[in-house]
Parts: structure tokens; sequence; C-alpha cells
């Protein structure tokens, strides 16, 4: 810290569950104090146990809590805090909310209102990035005004094209429109679809990469005009738009293509003057030529991968950057180390389509040892509120290769054990013996192309057969003897079902 760099000595954390705890944590460690804020579902919440001070923000749905932006800066004058930590989600993107935060004189860790507010949509984004030689998808590089235009424009493009929202996220407003006759009803469904979900129909078209893979670019900037990149995640497995599985470094970048990416990353954060943590997202098509999609102005929740593999702890960076400081470092100084995967613990249950499972964490215990990170909210006993995203926590493994970090995955999955409720611990352990994600050859229908509830079912089976069988194997060896069994019931935790037989 310099004489000129401002003095944050308490912060408030304007969001809930592990992503408050994780901001805690790195704040308490640079020695600022912590506030939390809550909503009254909250009460017992770790992240408002764990802060300095805590505050109620209002009833359980975020709309009338952690969404509204007049009680989080009441809540720093209340208790003195100098900045707001928004985390993901809520009020993270929110351009509004960061002028608020500026007029309220207080300091928002993250992008300003105006990097924020152009990259919030996707036709300003772009249109910022073409100041550089940035790789884009051929398509419209404004909104659809006109209905014969844009389709001479599609037929120029190529079919399948894929209309999307301008405002867009999580694939609302999006349709692949494969011929030139579905084009017309596609368009009035995108633009309806927009208007209800963003209140903005605007729509414009890009060819449609048929078999991408999803790799973002971390990236940091200070307030002095420096820009660096922390290299790649691979985002490729999700459902629904709902990332599943994260990992760094992705498994067919090779350096070339990496620091190419890496540099349009750093230009594309440079023509909005970015400060602080961002990642830019690109998609990679089979000949792994990539084109930049948009980025995002927040810390994401896939945020640990990078910090494994780099050995940085981003929200540290990010509060650096928010005093004013320098970054520390050079992009010639940062290296990859190893390999880390992420995994999301939603409590969802694969079996029955992934539907929310809510219910009270009846057992909960966290795997543990060499290269496993559990970035979580919850303890044994509590109950998952219904009013929020349904993540439980984050399992994330780090390993000296790819093979070692997903080694320890299927391993600390195996050591979790969580009863009480469904959750994606059993989906995770399918994707990391899948072929096609150890091998590497997988692109963003993983999930669609192989995975359905029976294929869970059939991992159950063939543990059942193989004890089965180890059973008779058993009893032939020790003729005369007394085995015994497992005493698994359907009521066993994880951690019992799989337990060998060693007694
Ligand atoms: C694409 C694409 C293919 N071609 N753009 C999905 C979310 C948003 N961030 C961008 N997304 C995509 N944009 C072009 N030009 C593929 C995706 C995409 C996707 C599309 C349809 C169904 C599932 C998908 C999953 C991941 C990415």
């Amino acid at each position: 810290m310099s004489k000129l760099d401002l003095n944050i000595t308490k912060i408030l954390v304007a969001n809930r569950g592990e992503i408050a705890l994780r901001i805690m944590r790195s704040a308490k460690e640079m020695d600022i104090k912590t506030v939390a804020v809550f909503s009254e579902a909250d009460r017992n919440a770790l992240h408002v146990r764990y802060a300095d001070e805590a505050i109620c923000i209002g009833p359980a749905p975020s709309n009338q809590s952690y969404l509204v932006g007049e009680k989080i800066i009441a809540a720093c004058k209340t208790t003195g805090a100098q900045a707001i930590h928004p985390g993901y989600g809520f009020l993270s993107e929110n351009s509004g909310f960061a002028k608020a935060v500026a007029d309220a004189g207080l300091i928002l860790i993250g992008p300003t209102p105006q990097a924020m507010e152009i990259m919030g949509n996707k036709l300003s984004a772009k249109a910022a990035a073409l100041k550089y030689n940035i790789p884009m998808v051929p398509g419209t590089e404004e909104a659809i005004t006109d209905l014969s235009e844009a389709k001479l424009r599609a037929v120029e493009v190529g079919f399948p094209i894929l209309i999307k929202a301008a405002a867009g996220g999580g694939g609302k407003g999006m349709r692949i429109v494969e011929k030139v006759d579905d084009f017309e009803e596609q368009m009035h469904l995108a633009v309806s679809e927009a208007t209800s979900a963003f209140g903005d129909g605007a729509v414009f078209i890009e060819r449609y990469v048929t078999s991408p893979r999803h790799i973002e670019i971390q990236v940091l900037g200070d307030t002095h005009g420096n820009i660096v990149h922390l290299f790649e995640r691979e985002c490729s497995i999700q459902r629904r738009h709902q990332k599943v599985v994260e990992e760094a470094p992705s498994a067919v970048l090779t350096p070339e293509i990496r620091e190419k990416m890496g540099k349009c990353a750093v230009d594309v954060a440079r023509s909005v003057n970015y400060v602080g943590a961002g990642t830019v997202e690109f998609i990679l098509d089979e000949n792994l030529d990539f084109f930049f999609l948009e980025m995002n102005t927040r810390l994401q929740v896939e945020h640990p991968v990078t910090e494994m593999i780099t050995g940085l702890d981003l929200v540290k960076e990010q509060i650096k950057i928010a005093r004013g400081e320098v970054l520390s470092f050079k992009q010639e100084d940062l290296k990859i180390n190893g390999h880390a995967v992420e995994l999301r613990v939603y409590a969802e249950d694969p079996l029955n389509n992934f539907l929310p499972d809510i219910g009270t964490l009846q057992t909960y215990r966290t795997p543990k040892g060499n290269g496993v990170r559990v970035d979580d909210g919850f303890e044994e006993g509590m109950e998952i509120p219904i009013y929020y995203d349904p993540m439980i926590a984050k399992l994330i493994t780090y390993g000296a290769n790819r093979t070692e970090a997903i080694a320890r995955m299927v391993r600390a999955i195996d050591e979790y054990d969580i009863t009480g409720i469904q959750t994606t611990l059993s989906f995770g352990k399918f994707v990391m013996q899948h072929e096609a994600f150890t091998s590497g050859k997988f692109d963003t229908h993983f999930v669609s192309k192989y995975f359905n509830a029976d294929s869970l079912k059939e991992d159950d089976e063939q543990e059942a057969l193989l004890a089965a069988i180890t059973g008779v194997l058993l009893l032939q060896k020790d003729k005369g003897k007394i085995v015994t069994a497992t005493q698994n019931t359907a009521q066993t935790s994880n951690w019992t079902k799989n337990r060998k037989n060693y007694n």
C-alpha cells in the first residue's frame, strides 16, 4: 500500500452463502473488518456468524433484501463500511447500483458503472471490442429492426444461425434457426422472450457454431491502466446454461492459442478501460478457432480453479485494486501450475431431471486431504432455503496434472457425505469417469449427449453386481468361515455405501 491508496478498513459483503464467506475470509487475512447483510431466511447462516457485524435487510425474497440497493447502501452508513463487495449474482452487474454506490461516496469492489453498462449488452460489448482486432462470429452488428433485411443477412451468414437477445443471459431469448423458412417465427419468439425476460426486445444474429467449447479468460485490471490475463477456464460441461464442471487449464488449448486468446481478452477489457476482476467469454470451434461472445463484469462462481493454478487470491487482488494499488505482477510473471477441477454441488436430484431438492442437511461431512478445497456456506443440520440458488457448495480439486486432479475429484466425491437431500455429487462422478471427459474430447453438448438418469442407475447396479460377485468369491475362498456382508440399507450415506469390506 502506498500513501496515495484508499484506506479500506471495513467491507460490507452484499451477498450470502459460500461466496459471502469466501470474500470475508480474504478480508480477514488482510486485516479488514467485515459486515454481513442477511434476509430473514438467513438469520442463522454461516456468513452472518462469520462477519464482525451483521445487519438484517428484509424478508426472504431477494427482491425485498439482497437486491435492494438502498438497503445495502444504508447498511454501509450504519456500520461505517467504506466499500462493498457484491460477489456474483444479485447486484454484482447492476450498473445503476454501481452508480448509486459511487454517488453515496462508497467504493464498489468491481468495475466502473460505464464498463458494466457497455458489457451488460452483447451488442455494445461487441461494438467496443471491434476497436481491436477481436475474432467474432459473423452476424449482425446491430439490433434487428427490419425483418426482410435480417433474413437476407441470415442467408449471407449461412444456416444454421442463432438469434440472441442483446440484453440476454442464461440462454434466454436464444433461438437456433435451421433454415430460412423458420426465420420469421423464431425471430418473433426470441423477441417476445427477450422482452418478457429483460424488458428489452433487441435481438441480433450470429452464425451458429454447432459443437463449441465454452472457454473463458480471467482478467484483472488496475486503476493505472495495467491489465493482465490469468489464463483460461474450460466451462463446456453445463446443463441448460447452468455450468456444472469447470477446469483450468483447458485440455485442448495449445500455448499459442492460449497466448492469442489471452491477448484478445486483455484487449476486450482495455476497450472499456476495465478495472477489477472480469471474465471474457469465447467459444472455440472444432478447428480451435475462437470467437469473442461477451464479458462478465464480476467475480465468477468458478474463479477458484484459476486461483489454484496461478496461486493468486482473486478477492485479495480485487480489494487491492479497489484501494488503488498497482498490480504487483506483470503478464510475464504469471504461469500455470498444475491443474484444477471444480464441481458445483447443487441441491438437485439428478435421477429426477435435476429437480431442486429442499430439506435439511441431515449429514454433512466434507472431503478433506491433499489437493481438496471446499467452498461452502452450510453446516450439518441446516436447511437449504428455497428462496435462493440451490448451489450448496463448490468442490475444487487440484493436482500436478489433469489426471491427478480428476482422480482427486472422484476420491473427494466419494468422501463427501450428504444425506437428507439429493445432490449432484453422483452426477459429478459420472462426468469424471466418462471417457469423453477424461479424454478431453467434449463440447457444450456433453450432458445432453451422454447423460440420462439411467447412467447413474447403471452405475449403481454395476456396483451392486460387483459387490455380489465379490461376496461369492469371498465365500468360496473362505469356505467354512463366516463372512459378514456390508450392512447396506437404502438409508445409508455415501460414506457407508462406498465402504468396501475391510472388516
Ligand atoms: C453461441 C453458441 C454457438 N454459436 N453462439 C450460450 C450462452 C451464451 N453465453 C452464449 N451461448 C452460446 N452462444 C454462437 N454463435 C453456443 C452457445 C451455447 C449454447 C447454445 C445453445 C444451447 C446450449 C449452449 C450451451 C453453451 C453455449
